[in-house]
């Protein structure tokens, strides 16, 4: 695969890494980079080796945003007729595997977006998160007015989508938007330990989990639940639950087949 916004590599067997990789401008997700992004993702699906993903970008950009310069001339009649930069996108929201989003430096707009669409993310000291849309004249458009509140609360997603301000790594971590604030130089480090380890157990019950979490933000408390008893019961079908179990027994370490 070889692509000219992203930069794609397997650190581990079970683990790909994806890079945003258009720093002129500071990885804005244009046209052709969420295109490329979507294929690499269909890919790391398809792959049976690749058991988690991490998205990053560079030092200075996670991402700033869609491209303004692509967004600016667009008439309303073209954005709606072509539904404007939405199948790209939703491949991030939609993918089955986990992905971790290692965010430093800025992640706004889009970019904000885009890591929530991830399952966690985990920042560098330096990493900006804002959705500063009303700056330019429009709202956030992939998530930031419905995920950021599910994420921070109403009090402070009105905040920074009203102000279009940027809160820091550490105010993103006590509001609960992103999971761990780590070093800068060791962002990519703590990603591929967490990563790592994701990609040590059972894939298709790993993939259960994350399933389940997201329905919590789909149904009320008594249907998600009614999903999680179906999902553990049907975990026991797993060999890897008998080899799981058995190991714990056995005091020694599983080695699960992803079956
Ligand atoms: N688009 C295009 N170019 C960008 C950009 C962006 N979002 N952000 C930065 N650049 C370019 C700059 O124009 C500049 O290019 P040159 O002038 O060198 O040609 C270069 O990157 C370096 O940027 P700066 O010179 O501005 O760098 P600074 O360090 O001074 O400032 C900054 C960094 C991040 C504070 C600043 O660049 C900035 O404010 N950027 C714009 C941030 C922004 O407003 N982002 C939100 C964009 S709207 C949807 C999906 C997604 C969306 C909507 C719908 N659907 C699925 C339907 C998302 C919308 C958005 O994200």
């Amino acid at each position: 695969m070889s692509h000219k916004f992203i930069r794609f590599e397997k650190e581990d067997k079970k683990v790909g890494v994806i890079t945003l990789n258009r720093p002129e401008v500071l990885n804005a997700l244009g046209g052709q980079l969420i295109e490329e992004l979507g294929q690499v993702l269909k890919a790391c699906e398809e792959d049976p080796k690749i058991h988690c993903m991490i998205l990053m970008g560079s030092e200075k950009a996670f991402t700033a945003g869609a491209d303004i310069k692509e967004m600016q001339a667009k008439i309303y009649s073209e954005a709606f007729l072509e539904d404007f930069i939405t199948k790209g996108w939703e491949k991030v929201s939609a993918c089955r595997k986990p992905i971790i989003a290692a965010v430093s430096g800025y992640a706004l707009g889009g970019g904000c977006e885009i890591a929530m669409m991830c399952d966690m993310i985990i920042a560098g000291e330096s990493a900006k998160f804002g959705q500063p849309e009303v700056t330019i004249g429009t709202l956030p458009g992939a998530g930031g007015t419905q995920r950021l509140p599910r994420s921070v609360g109403k009090s402070k997603a009105m905040d920074l989508c009203l102000t279009g301000r940027m809160m820091d790594a550490q105010e993103a971590e006590r509001a609960g938007l992103i999971s761990r604030v780590v070093p800068d130089a060791v962002l990519k480090k703590e990603a591929l330990a967490i990563a790592q380890t994701i990609a040590s157990y059972s894939l298709p019950v790993v993939m259960m989990i994350k399933e389940s979490i997201n329905r919590a933000f789909e149904t009320p408390l008594s249907e998600g639940l009614k999903f999680e008893r179906r999902l553990f019961h049907a975990s026991f079908s797993l060999e890897d639950q008998k080899e799981g179990m058995a190991a714990f027994l056995e005091k020694r370490t599983p080695k699960f087949k992803g079956k």
